[in-house]
């Protein structure tokens, strides 16, 4: 995996800054992918999304995931080979007064965007669906010193906060540290250090380096005192392995002394971001989807053994059986529906329920008496009752901010 390190991101931001004259690619300004783009704009910087922790979205020249241009430049923000789910493409953050912002994508989808930037400062983008991934690029004027944060940032939530007020830094450390996986908190060390690079920044007419943002803190982690019963399967979504392409493995815990006991790997079936577990009636088999694919997975718990590996549907988020007959339903993340399924060593689809327009239904639950299923719904401000005997559908708005609005049941 591709990580970027200290030294290559001062480096590549620094030549960006020192470029006078960007190439443009003409391969990447296909303006028949591209939505919100004006035609014939030619891309000076591409943020290509993938499936690398941390590097969602990936420079594919550096690997950072942050990309540096200068005014009246436009950036292409595209779907690659390297990630086997649809995305949006959404703003997360800005400077205040940015033209045509925010930029959002309602559904996921495979377009990407080209976007032309003329303001100065730091413009964050997420995905709506999946939203840890995270992406930037730094409107820098070259007649400034440093690099260009802005002075006023925009939230997606609406807030307007001083690019010198203590939240933004942290945002701006939280960015770094969350695209950069070797600042990962590791807590087999006794300290989580965030060493941040020298580069020279320019936070409303101020130079400070992006170092100041450095912090230590020691790492407290303890083992719970008293035993646990069974086991515990943790959704290890990020971890690498050796001989597959994608992140993930499930973990299993004896909670009696809270030791990990194996890993399932799903090298040959390459597991993608597995995001959520859930075992049959008799504890035999345990279902697993892979938010960042197409697929269920389905492995016997005792051996490990993967009996089934089968397509449901775009970003499947979670799954749960209904105790009294077993049988499954697997939520659409990147769909409208909730699939539900026959239970076993290899599931099959029975039937699709649709939750609502543009729902993209996350994390479920289905009530002891198996009667309902109510599913959180992502992008629409809303849950769906669902009447698991008659399969209708009841859709209660909840509020909230539509475009990030994330539940779980
Ligand atoms: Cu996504």
């Amino acid at each position: 995996m591709k990580t970027f390190k200290t030294p290559p991101i001062a480096g590549a931001i620094m030549m960006a800054l020192a470029s006078t004259a960007v190439s443009a690619n003409p391969d990447t300004a296909n303006v028949d992918d591209a939505i919100l783009s004006v035609p014939g704009l030619m891309p000076s910087a591409t943020l290509e999304m993938t499936d690398n922790p941390g590097l969602w979205f990936k420079d594919p020249i550096d690997g950072d995931a942050l990309v540096v241009i200068k005014p009246g430049q436009a950036v292409h923000i595209k779907m690659s080979e390297e990630t086997r789910s649809q995305h949006t493409i959404t703003s997360l953050l800005w400077p205040v007064g940015a033209k045509d912002f925010p930029v959002d994508q309602e559904k996921p989808s495979d377009a990407s965007i080209t976007k032309g930037l003329d303001k100065p400062g730091l413009y964050v983008f997420t995905c709506k669906v999946h939203p840890y991934m995270f992406g930037a690029v730094v409107v820098d004027d070259p007649d400034t010193k440093g690099l260009d944060i802005g002075s006023e940032l925009e939230l997606v939530t609406g807030v307007k906060v001083p690019a010198d007020s203590d939240i933004a830094k942290k945002l701006l450390r939280t960015f770094f540290v969350v695209t950069t996986p070797s600042l990962w908190r590791d807590y087999r060390e006794a300290e989580w250090k965030v060493n941040l690079p020298d580069i020279p920044l320019n936070i409303k007419g101020q130079t400070i380096s992006l170092s100041a943002l450095s912090m230590n803190m020691p790492n407290k982690l303890q083992t719970p005192k008293t035993p646990g019963v069974g086991e515990v399967w943790v959704n290890t979504q990020f971890e690498m392995i050796e001989g597959k392409k994608k992140p993930g493995t499930a973990t299993r815990i004896d909670a009696a002394n809270w030791k990990v006991v194996n890993k399932v790997k799903g090298v040959k079936e390459e597991m993608n971001h597995p995001h959520n577990m859930w075992p049959d009636n008799t504890y035999q088999h345990i279902y697993q989807t892979q938010w960042f694919d197409k697929r269920l997975l389905t492995f016997e718990r005792a051996s490990g053994k993967v009996t089934n590996n089968i397509e449901v549907g775009e970003s499947p988020s979670h799954v749960m059986t209904r105790p009294a007959d077993d049988i499954l339903y697997v939520a659409i993340n990147g769909g409208e529906h909730v699939v539900k399924m026959t239970g076993g060593a290899a599931p099959s689809a029975v039937k699709s329920i649709n939750v609502g327009p543009n729902s993209s239904p996350h994390g479920h639950f289905i009530t002891d008496d198996g009667k309902y299923m109510v599913t959180p719904n992502a992008l629409s401000s809303s849950v769906s009752v669902v009447d698991l005997d008659s399969e209708t559908n009841t859709i209660i708005p909840t509020g909230g901010d539509s475009d990030c609005g994330l539940g779980y049941a």
